[in-house]
Formats: structure tokens, C-alpha cells, sequence
């Protein structure tokens, strides 16, 4: 226990009374003694490197390389991803991938190179393997993209799994993305980012790290091409980044470099090539379909930690109502549970939920409910006595269930890497379903134990089932929020299979999405939060979970009126738009700033209701292709240098350009524009890019640019659908997808597409059809005319 510990067990009384902080020191030396018994004593290792090559053996869609001390299998897939793993690696069994491995493409076969190397050459990218094991990845142009020095293992001389490491470099002026949600991003800077799921324990800020997710997944943009690299791999494990240098003609440009090292689990990747939507449909088909939340998860949410009653649940409610403020969803903290256990509630503050979530629901309001994994350890509740019969908790090496602290008091913690176990997890949320609620806010899944000191997670050596293979948390930690969102969305499938899943989860990993989306998590409170608010949600969607958004106005504390509208008017164009904070927190109702925040946030709400045919556009479009709804400006122009450097504001779709104000006392903000006609939404006033334009930015909206030709479906004013369509530029024409959807079940909506050109002095918009554009059947509304 060092002078930090000491801080933390001190700031955790004042925060969890003293009886838990006794609790939590109990926890922490327990955790450390199971760990000293439980994991390998450290060995001497043997370093080792592949070798040179000594045969080859060709295969379906590559095949395999032999080194004197190594193996490579290269396979290059149907979907245009390939697949390369060391020592005998196969691509299954994996957490991230939705389904089997997929098929290899007959096309790609493994050819000899110059110099003694081999390569895989495919339709979208080729593989070259160096004599020593060098490993690069090229464009179909021959471009390298990626060049992997021959990795390097450390094993212990008396056996067992080996930590390793590889270096890459990429080109000087290339950039890094994703690795999870990282606050300090969207661009990853130099430095050293550690992959494994983090509570931080406190509101954290941009330089925070690592959080609740990470990824091994690295999407890097460069001149020549994008790529993103997946190490299919869920150890704890670090990503050095070091951005290269172009050395200005003098010809001494600098790489840029990527440095891996895994303190354990097998050495294969997965990389895919082309344009950034290419390479996210490509990751889509891997890992799975984006899942496609009801359409009531599209519009505003209010959450609090500490609303403590009906009573005040109904009075937010009726606040909403009286100014005609649109509200969707309430969400329910771990307040309404019975002494903080899971599946239960609290019947003397909340007598009635059912009634309450069946009165909201006829407004058009959804009940959401916290879903903490931690089981409070005493017979006679429900839950745990459940998964006691199951044998469902996790346990140490020698047998003994692990109890570590979390809000219920000594705990346990359901081991979800075994189908048994998600089985019955997922059967609880009957429980949920029977209160009234709609959807699922699934938190402290890293999984957290509270701890006076050393990590708040489970003990290292904790056992998983690993679905049937064993091993320890070591493996299991950072996929254990994915497999218990795994549980939550078949069991609600089985549930109720009528009805989309809405679930959304702070911890996850690669795959995520196939279940739900994730929000922020504890955001602090203050302008560098709110930029770091809108670095998480664009590199997650860069990992493909396209649906998040952070806790408007921050976790803590008390926002001025000023950094809470324009939280809110960002949180608006986010694909979860939800204000919430803790319960020691100041109040988050738009109506507590004052009259004149109340009225900007009255139209950034109303903005948003009016888009929300556009965002369930932008939601199936995220199902059918992986694109997020929110991407980054360089998007559709990944060789645009400037774009690639903007980080303070972002595209919502194909149509939006949304630039946050992001800094107090702003007026007007600079705006990047990529290449073409952009008109202020606000003003219809019309800019050309590339470059960068002054935009009026004043306390009572941000600017949001809309792309000339996008044609938007928004609500009208009669509620129902309409065409709002931004005049191409002269000359040109335009066009736009929509898909329309009941708003919540399976059914397969039609993804229409419309186009837009001029015909005179008139701009025309047709729906495209077999035999060629016909007229819309939806009201048209064309804007962007001024100036004509
Ligand atoms: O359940 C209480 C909070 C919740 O409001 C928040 O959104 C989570 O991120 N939860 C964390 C646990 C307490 C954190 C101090």
C-alpha cells in the first residue's frame, strides 16, 4: 500500500461510509493472497524470434510459412480481410468474430517473392512475408501500408504461455485511431496506451487512460490507403504510438511506429484495406452487424444517479411536459434497487413501478434500468441464491468463490464466459421486463471491485470457463462486459422477440456492437470533458460501436449555464442524447440554468426530434454497413492532410456537418470544410470547400452545415415525414438514402434512394426506381435557394 492507496481508502470512506471501506481493505489483501497463490511464480524466460523460412505450404486463401522456430498461416478472406496468425494460431475460437471464421477467397494463393520472401496477393491487398518474418501489408496498387518487424517472444523456460511483441511502422504523415474509447483522442498521440478495461475510479478527463473500453484495434490513415489492424487478442497488453515525420524534401523522413507487447494469448491479427467505409463494412462482416436500437433510443434520455423516488421521477417528467420539452426515456440508477442488489427495487420509494413505467410509456416516455453485474453475497437473495445452485460465480484457483466489494456490500461476480451462466443471466431481465422496463444500462462490467488498493477488478487468477476452454481473468477481464451484454441481448431476444434489444453497456470490447451501444461513463464536469465527450464517440465508432454519447453537462459537479448548452447542443447530434449525472452532482434538468438556456435547449431538443428520420436512417445504415452515424471529417477524403488533423468537429451522416462549440465565450468557431458546397443550416449561407470558414456560432446553436445536394428526411410539422433537400451546387446534382422503420420489431425496411439535380432554374428530386427516378411520394422542402 503506497501514499496513492492511502489517498484512494481515505476519499472511499468519505464516498462509501466506513463499514465498505473496511470491506474494500478485506477485499484488497484478499485479492492479493488469492493472486500470490493463484498465478505462475515469474520464471527466466527465453526470448525467441521466428528464424528464417524453411517451407511453405500453400493453402485456401494463403497458407503457411515455416520458420526454424515459428509458423505463419496467411489467409486471406471472401470479405477482403486477411487473417495472419504466428505459432499455429487459428482465427477461432474468438470473442470478437460473430460466426465462424470467414470463408477463404479461392482467388488468393501464396506466391514466392523476391529476396527469398513469400506473399498472398487478393483482390484488395497483399501480404508479403520477409525471409525473417517481417510481415507487410500493401495496397493492390503495391503501396506498403504497414510493415511488421518479426515479432518476439519472452517464455518461461519451464513452459506456458509467453509474453511477446511486435513493432510496425506505417508512413511518416499517417495517424492512429481507435484502441477503444480514449478520451484524450480522436487522433492518438504519442504515447503508451494500455489495453485493459479501467474503472479510473474518478470523473475522468482527456488524460485519462486507459477507460472502461479498449480495443486492440487500430484504424491509421494515410496518403496511400486505410487500414485498421485488429489483434484478435483479449490480454492485458500496451500500444506504444509514435506519429512519423516527413522530413520536408530532405528525404530523412521519420516512420511512424506502433509497438505492441501482450503479457500473453496468441499473436494473430486481422487487418483490412481500402477507404475508411470499405474497411468498416469489411469489420462489420467480421465482428458483426451494428445492433439496431428502438427508434425511441434515437430521441432525448434523462438519467440521474439519486432521483430516489417515484415521486421524483414524476416530477422530472412533468418538468419535461410543462415547457413542451420532448422527452423519451427515463433511466433509473442503482438508487431504485433494494440495498443496491441487482434485479430487485426498492418497494418503499418505488411502490409501484409497473404503474409508473405504464403511465410514462402512454406519454411516449421509456423506463431504463441499471443492470450492475456484482451480486450481493448473502443467502436469501434471490439472485445470488440462483446462481449459487448454477455454480454460476466466478471462483480462484483452489476453488473459492472470489467476493470482491461493490455497491451491495461483499459480492460476487457471475462468470459470463460460460453459455450456462448467460443463459440464466439473461432470464433475469424478466425481472426488468415485469417493472415496465424498456432498456438496459449495463455499468461497473470491467468488471470494478472497489479496493483500498492495487487494481479494483477481479484477482488475476481468477477462473473463467472461457466457454468451455478454462483459463484466468487474465484472458477473461477485458471480455467480460461483452459476454455479459451477450447474456443480456439473447435473453431479451428470448423475452420478448418482438422488440429490438435497447441495451448499451460501459465496458465492452471488439464486438460490442452486435448487442448495443456504451456511453462515456464518468465524464468530468468542465470544458476539456465535453471535447473529451466527443473523442470517445468518434473512436469508437472508428472501432465499430457506432452507437454512444456521453453524460451531458458531465458526471460531477456543476456545470455553468454556458458548458451545460453547449454539452447539450452537441449531445444532440450524438447518437445517444442522454443528461445525466451523480448523485452528489449539481441538477442536469434544462430548465435549472435559466431561462435563456432553457430556450437554446428547447431548440436543440426540438432540432433533434425533428431529425430523428435521419437518425434511424443513420441506424440501419450502421446495421447494413458498419459506417457510424457520427465520422470523422476525413471521412470520405482520407488523403486530405488537414482533414485528417481536425478533431473539434465531425460528420453526422453523409449530409451533416456538425462543428461543437467546444471553448467558453465563443461566438463563432472555425470551421474545416472538405471539398464542395456547404450551406449554414441556420443561415443558408453557402461556403465552398476544401478550407476553412469563420461560422457564426452563437450561444444559441452550434453550426451545423449541411452537404450541397443532401437530401434529409426530417419530421415535418404535422409529425409526419418530409424531404428536406440542400440545392446542389450549380451543375451538379446530389442524393440521399432513407430508410424509414416502424420503430421498433424486425421487419426489413426498404433503403430508398433519392437524387437531386437541377432542371433550369428548379431543383428536382426524384426516388430511384428499375425504370429510373420517379416522383418522391414524401413532402419535398428545398432550402439553400437564397442567393439564386
Ligand atoms: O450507478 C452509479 C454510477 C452511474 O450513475 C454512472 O453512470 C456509472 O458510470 N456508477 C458509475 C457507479 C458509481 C460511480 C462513482
Amino acid at each position: 500500500m503506497d501514499g496513492r492507496d492511502l489517498v484512494r481508502s481515505v476519499k472511499l470512506v468519505g464516498a462509501v461510509g466506513a463499514a465498505q471501506a473496511v470491506r474494500t481493505v478485506r477485499a484488497a489483501w484478499r485479492r492479493r493472497r488469492t493472486d500470490a497463490a493463484g498465478l505462475p511464480r515469474p520464471a527466466a524466460e527465453r526470448a525467441r524470434m521466428p528464424g528464417t523460412i524453411e517451407e511453405v505450404e500453400p493453402g485456401p486463401g494463403g497458407g503457411v510459412i515455416r520458420f526454424g522456430r515459428s509458423e505463419l498461416r496467411i489467409l486471406v478472406a471472401v470479405n477482403g480481410a486477411a487473417f495472419w496468425a504466428w505459432d499455429g494460431a487459428a482465427a477461432e475460437p474468438s470473442y470478437a468474430l460473430a460466426g465462424r471464421c470467414p470463408e477463404p477467397d479461392p482467388r488468393a494463393s501464396l506466391e514466392p517473392d523476391k529476396e527469398g520472401g513469400w506473399r498472398v496477393v487478393a483482390e484488395r491487398v497483399t501480404v508479403a512475408v520477409s525471409r525473417h518474418g517481417a510481415v507487410e501489408i500493401r495496397t493492390p496498387g503495391g503501396v506498403t501500408l504497414r510493415r511488421d518487424l518479426p515479432p518476439r517472444w519472452w517464455e518461461p523456460a519451464d513452459g506456458g504461455p509467453g509474453r511477446w511483441m511486435v513493432r510496425s511502422e506505417v508512413a511518416p504523415e499517417a495517424r492512429f485511431f481507435g484502441l477503444g474509447g480514449r478520451a484524450g483522442g480522436p487522433r492518438l498521440r504519442d504515447g503508451t496506451y494500455r489495453l485493459w478495461n479501467t474503472d479510473p475510479g474518478h470523473a475522468f478527463s482527456p488524460g485519462d487512460d486507459p477507460l472502461y473500453i479498449t480495443m486492440p484495434v487500430q484504424m491509421v490513415v494515410a496518403d496511400a490507403g486505410t487500414h485498421l489492424l485488429f489483434h484478435d487478442n483479449s490480454w492485458d497488453g500496451t500500444v506504444t504510438l509514435r506519429e512519423g515525420e516527413e522530413g520536408a524534401g530532405s528525404g530523412h523522413d521519420r516512420a511512424g511506429t506502433s509497438e505492441l507487447r501482450m503479457q500473453g494469448g496468441p499473436l494473430r491479427c486481422w487487418v483490412m484495406v481500402g477507404t475508411p467505409a470499405r474497411v468498416l463494412l469489411a469489420w462489420a462482416s467480421l465482428t458483426g452487424a451494428p445492433a439496431l436500437p428502438p427508434r425511441w433510443a434515437l430521441g432525448h434520455q434523462h438519467a440521474r444517479w439519486g432521483f430516489g423516488s417515484e415521486g421524483e421521477v414524476r416530477r422530472i417528467v412533468a418538468g419535461y411536459r410543462e415547457r413542451g420539452l420532448p422527452l423519451d426515456a427515463v433511466h433509473l440508477d442503482i438508487d431504485h434497487y433494494d440495498a443496491h442488489q441487482v434485479f430487485t427495487v426498492d418497494r418503499e420509494r418505488f411502490p409501484a413501478l409497473p404503474r409508473l413505467a405504464e403511465e410514462l410509456r402512454r406519454d411516449g416516455i421509456r423506463l431504463v434500468s441499471i443492470v450492475d453485474p456484482a451480486v450481493r453475497a448473502a443467502p436469501g437473495n434471490a439472485v445470488y441464491d440462483g446462481g449459487t445452485d448454477l455454480d454460476a460465480f466466478v471462483r480462484d484457483a483452489s476453488g473459492r468463490l472470489v467476493e470482491g466489494v461493490v455497491w451491495p456490500g461483499d459480492a460476487v461476480f457471475p462468470d459470463f464466459t460460460h453459455a450456462r451462466v448467460r443463459k440464466w443471466w439473461g432470464g433475469l431481465y424478466a425481472e426488468r421486463l415485469a417493472q415496465g422496463f424498456a432498456g438496459f444500462w449495463h455499468d461497473m462490467n470491467e468488471p470494478t471491485s472497489f479496493t483500498a488498493f492495487g487494481e479494483s477488478t477481479l484477482p488475476r487468477s481468477a477462473r473463467h470457463c472461457l466457454e468451455g476452454r478454462g483459463g484466468d481473468h487474465r484472458e477473461a477481464h477485458n471480455v467480460y462486459g461483452l459476454s455479459m451484454a451477450r447474456a443480456a441481448y439473447e435473453g431479451l431476444r428470448e423475452l420478448s422477440p418482438r422488440e429490438r434489444p435497447f441495451l448499451f453497456s460501459r465496458s465492452g470490447w471488439a464486438g460490442m456492437q452486435r448487442y448495443g451501444g456504451t456511453w462515456s461513463g464518468d465524464v468530468a464536469t468542465g470544458w476539456p470533458g465535453l471535447r473529451a465527450s466527443l473523442s470517445l464517440v468518434l473512436g469508437l465508432g472508428l472501432c465499430g460501436v457506432p452507437y454512444s454519447g456521453p453524460d451531458i453537462g458531465g458526471f460531477d459537479g456543476s456545470p455553468s449555464p454556458e458548458l451545460f448548452l453547449r454539452w447539450f447542443q452537441l449531445g444532440a447530434y450524438l447518437p445517444l442524447f442522454r443528461t445525466h449525472a451523480s448523485r452528489d452532482a449539481g441538477r442536469r434538468e434544462p430548465w435549472e440554468f435559466g431561462a435563456e438556456v432553457l430556450e437554446h435547449a428547447r431548440v436543440a431538443l426540438v432540432e433533434r426530434r425533428r431529425l430523428l428520420p435521419y437518425f434511424v436512417t443513420l441506424a440501419h445504415l450502421a446495421r447494413r454497413t458498419g459506417a457510424p452515424y457520427v465520422r470523422p471529417l476525413w471521412w470520405g477524403a482520407p488523403e486530405d492532410r488537414a482533414l485528417r488533423e481536425c478533431e473539434d468537429a465531425f460528420l453526422l451522416g453523409d449530409c451533416l456537418l456538425v462543428a461543437p462549440v467546444l471553448a467558453p465565450g465563443a461566438d463563432r468557431r472555425a470551421v474545416r470544410l472538405p471539398r464542395g458546397r456547404w450551406y449554414d443550416t441556420a443561415t443558408g449561407q453557402a461556403y465552398e470547400g476544401p478550407g476553412q470558414v469563420l461560422v457564426e456560432a452563437p450561444l444559441s446553436r452550434i453550426p451545423v452545415l449541411a452537404r450541397a445536394g443532401a437530401v434529409i428526411p426530417v419530421r415535418g410539422d404535422d409529425g409526419g415525414p418530409e424531404l428536406e433537400v440542400w440545392a446542389p451546387a450549380p451543375g451538379r446534382a446530389g442524393g440521399g438514402l432513407v430508410v424509414a422503420d416502424a420503430g421498433d420489431g424486425w421487419e426489413e425496411p426498404e433503403i430508398e434512394h433519392y437524387v437531386t439535380r437541377w432542371d433550369g432554374s428548379r431543383v428536382v428530386v426524384g426516388l430511384q426506381g428499375p425504370d429510373g427516378p420517379r416522383e418522391p411520394s414524401l413532402p419535398v422542402r428545398v432550402r439553400g435557394l437564397a442567393g439564386r
